[in-house]
């Protein structure tokens, strides 16, 4: 029985890693994921690709997870030398026909006060909360990327 159950759970983390992306109305949100952090690390980021297909803009307003005290939304500012994380509480404009990136170096989701490790492997629960769209729920994957667009998940619309 122990085995069965096991088995199912290893197809369905399966099912999960390949088909990675989500759809919302005229939204598609596309790998959430995270970086491992140290241990007493108390924020931790995260990052998706979000894309509109529809003709009026929408916007991430918040994100719900239960491993953070709260969570923002930041752009990350160069100014002069320094990188600088802005708070933008009004969260982020997905425009009619665009693609987000939300990735190291730019605009992400800032868990703050995380309330367990997060570790290379977990899928973590989270609530997209979008001003029109409503609730979208998603996993960030943990993984150890480096970000950006150097990998296989960043090929515009022709998955599964
Ligand atoms: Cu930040």
């Amino acid at each position: 029985m122990k085995k069965t159950l096991s088995l199912v759970f290893t197809l369905l983390v399966s099912i999960t890693a390949l088909a990675h992306d989500y759809r919302l109305d005229q939204l598609e949100v596309d790998h959430p994921w995270s970086r491992p952090t140290p241990p007493n690390t108390q924020v931790g980021g995260g990052f998706m690709t979000i894309t509109n297909h529809g003709e009026t803009s929408d916007r991430l307003i918040s994100v719900e997870v239960d491993f953070a005290r709260a969570v923002e939304i930041h752009e990350t500012r160069q100014e002069g030398e320094l990188m600088r994380m802005v708070h933008l509480p009004e969260g982020l404009e997905i425009p009619a026909g665009a693609t987000v990136n939300l990735q190291p170096g730019g605009h992400h989701v800032m868990f703050m006060g995380l309330s367990q490790q997060l570790r290379e492997g977990e899928h973590l629960e989270a609530v997209l909360v979008f001003e029109q769209a409503g609730n979208l729920p998603v996993l960030f994957h943990v993984e150890a990327r480096s970000g950006g667009h150097n990998h296989g998940h960043d090929h515009g619309h022709d998955h599964h």
